[in-house]
């Protein structure tokens, strides 16, 4: 499978829950529901306020795989995420509203407000994040390894990147040492194409992420990535092979994102995606198909269906609240969370690059709002 052939040839036949009960099938679209509506509500908010400030890169459309992982995951699982991370967070279980409050960046953040989107964490849940793409993989397999040397526990870690994480070397090092040493490691790459505003085929060469997985020995498929039955019964019993101590996994997730690649506004004045393609992939968004299928079996109905998503709107207002009315961190400089307090390499860089080195010709496009 690739991108670009979804687009041309893809004929969506249509959702099966044969494999997932009633119950789970409502926890699911809570959860999809609940992102959704978080980063639609974040994104409403943000502009013209402009109380949040810190770079923001929103996974509306990419739902299905935080979704799973949410009642996959254990407690004492690892997952390690990438810069579009809200998702993973969220799926961990680490709270909402410290989400909120770090992306406002006030003190009562997940990291006191420092980190921000892109390299939130939540350690208490085992939850990290990083903005260095495949950076995160690689930890993710140093805590594999730690996991390994204990024998008695079953626990996983999980790394979830973009395709353009295997763009980068460090990507193909990581896959090859957790299976050389048969770690306890899933990699889950979800698959939308770009990176920023490059499609994957003027970056790669063979475009399939699963198949390249396979000659490292690694055991990999690819899914569409919007069928949350799919993805969900997939990652299941990948898992259950994974915490049998049968070495890593790989699961290729071809989705799409709706947002532009970073911030609340489309990019699309950029003119690196058509209409019609984005059109097609809002045709089969991974909320809508669920949600047909689950009126159609009287899983839900309109009712119940307002309840989950009133509660959901009311968990974001407080929220908003408690991020909005928290106050700012109170350390007086930069310089007093370094954890060395001698003068850093990077100031002393610093000091001797010159404004005129930047090229001020370089015509630069904005949106309106920034
Ligand atoms: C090592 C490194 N190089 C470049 C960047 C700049 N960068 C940030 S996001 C991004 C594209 C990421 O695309 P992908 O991994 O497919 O994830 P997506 O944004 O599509 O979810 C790039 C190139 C970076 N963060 N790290
Ligand atoms: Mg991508």
């Amino acid at each position: 499978m690739e991108h670009k052939s979804i687009v041309k040839k893809f004929k969506y036949r249509g959702i099966n829950l044969k494999s997932i009960n009633k119950n789970l099938c409502i926890r699911l679209y809570s959860f999809m529901q609940r992102l959704r509506i978080c980063e639609e509500e974040l994104e409403r908010e943000y502009h013209p306020k402009d109380q949040m400030r810190c770079p923001v890169h929103f996974c509306t459309g990419q739902e299905a795989v935080p979704a799973s992982l949410n009642i996959l995951m254990n407690k004492n699982d690892y997952l390690f995420s990438h810069h579009r991370s809200h998702g993973y967070y969220l799926s961990k279980n680490a709270p909402m509203k410290k989400l909120f409050a770090e992306i406002y960046g006030k003190e009562t953040g997940a990291n006191s407000g420092i980190a921000g989107s892109q390299d939130i964490s939540y350690p208490e849940k085992k939850f990290f994040s990083g903005a260095i793409l495949a950076g995160a993989a690689s930890i993710a397999v140093g805590t594999a390894i730690s996991l390994s040397k204990n024998k008695n526990n079953n626990n996983v870690v999980f790394t979830g990147f973009g395709e353009s994480a295997t763009d980068q070397g460090i990507f193909w090092e990581s896959l090859n040492y957790a299976s050389l040493k048969k770690l306890p490691i899933i990699f889950i790459c979800e698959n939308n194409n770009y990176a920023t505003y490059s499609p994957q085929h003027e970056r790669q060469s063979g475009y399939s992420i699963a198949k390249k997985a396979k000659a490292f020995g690694v055991n990999s498929s690819s899914v569409f990535g919007n069928d949350i039955a799919e993805v969900f019964t997939t990652l299941k019993n990948a898992i259950s092979n994974v915490r049998k101590k049968k070495g890593p996994y790989l699961l290729e997730a071809f989705t799409y994102r709706y947002s532009g690649h970073v911030g609340p506004f489309s990019d699309d004045y950029q003119d690196y995606r058509t209409k019609n393609e984005i059109d097609f992939w809002k045709k089969i968004d991974p909320i809508k198909i669920l949600k047909n299928e689950l009126y159609k079996k009287k899983y839900i109905n309109e009712h119940s269906d307002k309840q989950i998503v009133n509660k959901i709107h009311k968990e974001i207002r407080e929220s908003f609240n408690f991020a909005k009315k928290s106050d700012f961190p109170k350390f007086k400089s930069w310089k007093d969370l370094n954890f060395s307090r001698k003068k850093s390499l990077a100031d002393k860089i610093l000091k001797n690059i010159k404004q005129k080195s930047f090229d001020k010709t370089q015509k630069v496009i904005l949106p309106k709002g920034y």
